[in-house]
């Protein structure tokens, strides 16, 4: 089993807590975090494991019960419009004109192992498709 599927599975049991993540941690900045990005609502640093030569994570500074993206409401629309036009700001700031990926790992079969809502926007090379 790979190191994410295997970070995935050990979450799993986290998903329905609600618990603190480490990414409450990066946003009091009580551990570093490369920030690219910030406004009033998102959050964009570097991932600590890329796996592109541009791997960064885009969170919402308040999780509001967003741990992932299954549990989002009605309330949530605007952050979840706004994550994106933080993802697309930063692939230019980043000069991915050429092409990025972005992903929303959701679950334990979606490979999520940090339950506070995340894009990934991945780049820097060529992507292959179809992901694993
Ligand atoms: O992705 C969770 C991602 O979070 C994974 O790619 C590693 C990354 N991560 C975990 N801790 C940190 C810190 N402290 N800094 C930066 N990046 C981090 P998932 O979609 O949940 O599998």
């Amino acid at each position: 089993m790979a190191d994410e599927e295997a970070a995935a599975q050990a979450a799993a049991s986290l998903q329905d807590t609600g618990a603190p993540t480490v990414f409450d941690k990066v946003l009091k900045k009580e551990i570093p975090s490369t920030a690219v990005y910030e406004d009033d609502l998102v959050y964009a640093f570097r991932d600590i494991s890329p796996q592109a030569p541009v791997h960064i994570l885009i969170i919402p500074k308040h999780r509001d019960g967003l741990t992932q993206l299954i549990k989002a409401e009605e309330r949530h629309k605007e952050v979840l419009g706004h994550l994106l036009y933080a993802a697309k700001l930063i692939a230019v700031q980043e000069g991915l004109e050429d092409g990025y990926r972005l992903v929303i790992n959701d679950g334990p079969n979606g490979c999520q192992s940090v339950y506070h809502l995340h894009v990934h926007l991945l780049g820097g090379r060529q992507m292959r498709w179809p992901p694993g």
